[in-house]
C-alpha cells in the first residue's frame, strides 16, 4: 500500500453519543501524530480538514427517546458525500467523532463500491453492534444505529438519506461484541451478520475467526472497510471513551487484527470513532489508536511471507 494516498477526514460529530467530548476527537488524532506516522510508513497523506454538517432540517420521530435527529441526519448527509468523493482518490481515514459518523462513511463508500461493480465488506470492531433502528433505540443515542441503517433495515425512510447501495449483512463481520440490547439481539439473529463476541475470541483466538472472513473477502476480490470503535479495546488500555465496557480486546489481540488486515491487502477505508479526549488520560487512548493504525497500514516487527493471515490448522 506504500504508493497509495491516505485521505484524512475529520468528522467532529458528538451528538450521537450520550456524552459530550467526541467533537475533540479529530484534534486528538492529529495531536497524537496520525499524519507523520502515516508519512513515515511511506504514504502520501492529504489531510482534508474537518467536514461540516449539511444544513439542519426540522425532523421529528414518534420515538420520543431519540436525541439530536436533525443533527445526526445532517452529519450523515455531508459525511456520505465526503466519503464517496474521497474513495476515488485514495484510502479515506475518518477520524471521529462518535460512531454515528459511520452511517455516512459506510453508505458513501458502499455507493462507490457498487458503482465500481465490487462487493463491499465491513469489519466492525466494537463492543456494541450498533444495530438499532429508529423504532428500537431506547437510549435514543444515534451512535447506536449506523449498522442497521447502512444494511438497509426499514424505518429510516423519510428521516435519513436514502441508502443508494445497502450493505449485504452477510458481508459484515463483527468482532469484540459484548454489549447487546434485546432488540439488537433479535434483529442480528435473522440478519446474516457474522458476530464474533468476546467469548468466541476467547475460545478460538483472533486468527482463525478473522482469517476465515478475510478469505471470503479475497475470494470475490471484495473491498474491505474497517470500522474501529475505541470501546472494542479493553478500558484498561483505552479509557478515553464514553461507553467503557469491561472485558475488551487486549493490546496484542488488537494489533494482531491490524497486522492480519495489512497482510490481506484488502482494506480500502477506515473509521476511527468514539475517541473522547475529555475522558482520556494524558492522550494514551489517542496514541494507542494511532499505534493500531500504524500496524494496519504496514508497520511490522519482522518480515514474513505475505498472506500470513491464512490460518493453517495445527496438526496434533
Ligand atoms: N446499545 C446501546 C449502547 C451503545 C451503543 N453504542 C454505544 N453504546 N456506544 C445504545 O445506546 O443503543
Ligand atoms: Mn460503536
Ligand atoms: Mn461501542
Amino acid at each position: 500500500m506504500g504508493s497509495t494516498a491516505c485521505i484524512i477526514l475529520g468528522a467532529p460529530v458528538q451528538e450521537g453519543a450520550g456524552r459530550l467530548g467526541c467533537d475533540m476527537g479529530p484534534s486528538a488524532f492529529r495531536t497524537a501524530g496520525l499524519v507523520p506516522e502515516l508519512r513515515n510508513l511511506g504514504y502520501a497523506v492529504e489531510d482534508r480538514g474537518n467536514i461540516a454538517p449539511a444544513p439542519l432540517r426540522d425532523l421529528h420521530h414518534p420515538n420520543r427517546a431519540i436525541r439530536a435527529l436533525p443533527e445526526t441526519v445532517a452529519w450523515t448527509e455531508s459525511i456520505a458525500k465526503a466519503a464517496y468523493e474521497a474513495s476515488g482518490d485514495g484510502i479515506p481515514i475518518f477520524i471521529g467523532g462518535d460512531h454515528s459518523l459511520s452511517a455516512g462513511s459506510m453508505t458513501g463508500l458502499a455507493r462507490r463500491a457498487a458503482e465500481e461493480g465490487r462487493e463491499f465488506f465491513v469489519l466492525w470492531l466494537d463492543s456494541h453492534p450498533d444495530f438499532h433502528t429508529l423504532e428500537t433505540t431506547t437510549s435514543g443515542n444515534l451512535h447506536g444505529i449506523p449498522m442497521a441503517y447502512a444494511t438497509g433495515l426499514e424505518g429510516f425512510e423519510g428521516y435519513f438519506p436514502p441508502v443508494a447501495a445497502p450493505i449485504n449483512p452477510r458481508n459484515v463481520c463483527m468482532m469484540g461484541i459484548r454489549s447487546v440490547d434485546p432488540a439488537e439481539r433479535a434483529a442480528l439473529s435473522t440478519s446474516g451478520v457474522t458476530v464474533h463476541d468476546m467469548r468466541a475470541i476467547d475460545e478460538n483466538g483472533i486468527a482463525p475467526l478473522l482469517g476465515a472472513f478475510l478469505e471470503r473477502v479475497a475470494a470475490v476480490d471484495g473491498i474491505l472497510h474497517v470500522s474501529l470503535d475505541v470501546d472494542f479495546l479493553d478500558p484498561g488500555i483505552a479509557p478515553g471513551v464514553g461507553t467503557t465496557v469491561p472485558g475488551g480486546a487486549t493490546f496484542r489481540e488488537a494489533h494482531l487484527i491490524m497486522e492480519m488486515l495489512h497482510d490481506s491487502g484488502l482494506v480500502r477505508s477506515i473509521d476511527l470513532v468514539e475517541l473522547n479526549p475529555f475522558l482520556d488520560e494524558r492522550g494514551r487512548t489517542a496514541l494507542l489508536m494511532v499505534d493500531l493504525v500504524s500496524s494496519l497500514m504496514g508497520r511490522r516487527v519482522l518480515d514474513r511471507p505475505t498472506q500470513s493471515y491464512r490460518h493453517t490448522p495445527k496438526t496434533p
